[in-house]
């Protein structure tokens, strides 16, 4: 009886072996980077965006200016249904926030509908030298098979703006 059972054990854990033996890599998260110019605003000037798009899309802006408070870090992301955004997310540093997105149709849209996003993480920190940063769940944006993502910050008190990649201009696609 013993033996028996010492018998399945094996067999299980050579099963299991086998199994994940045939389990295939995951597939590699892609990850892009792309560089928007320094010097080309004032008081805020973004540099560089980094967009990885694993189980979850996260986007890294470093800016060449130290944050201030009275600043705005808004996010379109677009996730391939059309050619315009679909999601819409904005914050400020050092703030807190709510496990929302916003469904949007185009660049400029207002209007007021919510969706909800259990593990978004936004932050911006004006006393760490931090990429400002944002963490959305792929299921809060319908598992998409790409997604590219448009950034702007803005300086409310001064009135100055700086996008990546441009004005109203998403980034490279990055496939999941
Ligand atoms: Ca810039």
């Amino acid at each position: 009886m013993l033996a028996t059972r010492w018998s399945i054990r094996h067999l299980s854990t050579l099963t299991l072996a086998l199994v994940l033996a045939a389990v295939p890599a995951p597939a590699m998260a892609d990850t892009k980077v792309f560089d928007d110019p320094v010097g080309d605003s004032t008081f805020v000037d973004i540099s560089r965006v980094r967009v990885v798009h694993r189980d979850s899309v996260i986007v890294r802006v470093r800016s060449a200016l130290p944050l201030t408070t009275g600043q705005l870090y808004a996010f379109w992301i677009d996730a391939g249904h059309g050619r315009r955004p679909d999601y819409y997310v904005d914050f400020r540093a050092n703030t807190g926030f709510d496990e929302v997105l916003r469904r949007v149709r185009y660049f400029g849209d207002r209007r007021s509908r919510f969706v909800q996003c259990p593990g978004l993480r936004l932050r911006a920190d004006i006393f760490a030298d931090k990429p400002v940063s944002v963490r959305i769940p792929r299921r809060c944006l319908k598992n998409p098979g790409s997604v590219r993502v448009a950034v702007q910050f803005k300086d409310e008190s001064m009135g100055t703006v700086d996008w990546a990649v441009d004005r109203r201009t998403f980034g490279p696609w990055v496939k999941r």
